[in-house]
């Protein structure tokens, strides 16, 4: 924890943040011979950490977390089986059935996601062991459910990334649209359509899946998500959006519209222009 070693973390945020803010790609960290860090996880949320300090420093306010590798699909691919958490910031929200500029992104992807808010300010030391966890109650901090949809948006070339990178880079983290909120409700196996119209970036494509891809039931990403908080320090406050993660794979998005529709929950609507 020298100075050197801070000094590096800042860097690398900032890498990070340029290629956000100039829309472009930059290489792997993990994978460059320049970088002197060993980029083990808690280094990577560090990173992170720093990444999400620099957009508050630009006036964003985070407004709450986003999971990664919730599904077995997404973390068989990675080869992993931890999940991953994000920050969501104020200027990554697009309203509901409305625009979102393409140019904010460099190759965005959009994908189907289970939103949850969060309804108490979340005390993540006073949650028990972690086995205890998988009994927890997610009644106790979420109070309201809506269909969701997540624009991601790697910073690193062709969206190819290591595990500790795309935790660097805030989980892929660029935008999201969340729909009319509902008391929370189980949906532990509902039906998820995104409807992506045809676009410059590909033909019409639809993706089906259900939300039993999401750890079995998205209230259980609920419950690693608390596991991982805890771990690295990222509070959970009353009113926080949580994206569950998604239950399909993700599509190219281009000017056009782009539907996620929940079986049980309704649907929200998003245009690319
Ligand atoms: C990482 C983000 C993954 C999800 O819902 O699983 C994610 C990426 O695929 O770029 O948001
Ligand atoms: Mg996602």
């Amino acid at each position: 924890m020298d100075t050197d070693w801070h000094r590096t973390l800042s860097d690398l945020a900032r890498r990070l943040d340029d290629a956000q803010q100039a829309r472009t790609e930059t290489p792997s960290l993990e994978r460059d011979p320049d970088v002197s860090v060993d980029l083990d996880v808690d280094t990577a949320y560090a990173i992170q950490n720093e990444v999400v300090r620099r957009r508050e420093g630009r006036g964003e306010r985070t407004i709450g977390v986003k999971l990664g590798f919730t599904s077995r699909e997404k973390m068989a691919q990675m080869g992993v089986d931890e999940i991953i958490v994000g920050r969501l910031t104020d200027a990554m929200a697009v309203p509901a059935g409305g625009e979102v500029e393409l140019a904010r992104f460099i190759h965005p992807k959009i994908e189907p996601e289970v939103a949850y808010r969060i309804s108490t300010d979340v005390d993540l030391d006073d949650l028990g062991f972690d086995d205890a966890l998988d009994a927890f109650d997610v009644h106790e901090i979420v109070d309201a459910v809506a269909p969701a949809m997540e624009i991601i948006d790697s910073r690193y070339v062709d969206f190819v990334f290591t595990f500790a990178d795309v935790i660097a880079d805030n989980t892929s983290a660029a935008g999201f649209v969340v729909g009319e909120w509902s008391p929370l409700r189980a949906v532990p196996d509902n039906a998820v359509t995104l409807v992506v119209g045809e676009t410059d970036a590909g033909p019409a494509t639809t993706k089906e899946g259900t939300t039993s891809a999401i750890l079995g039931d998205p209230e259980n990403a609920l419950r690693e998500m608390l596991r991982q908080c805890r771990r690295h320090g990222i509070p959970l406050r009353t009113g926080d959006v949580v994206l569950a993660g998604a239950a399909t794979a993700a599509v190219a998005l281009g000017a056009g519209p782009v539907t996620c529709a929940i079986d049980g929950l309704g649907e929200v609507s998003v245009r690319g222009v």
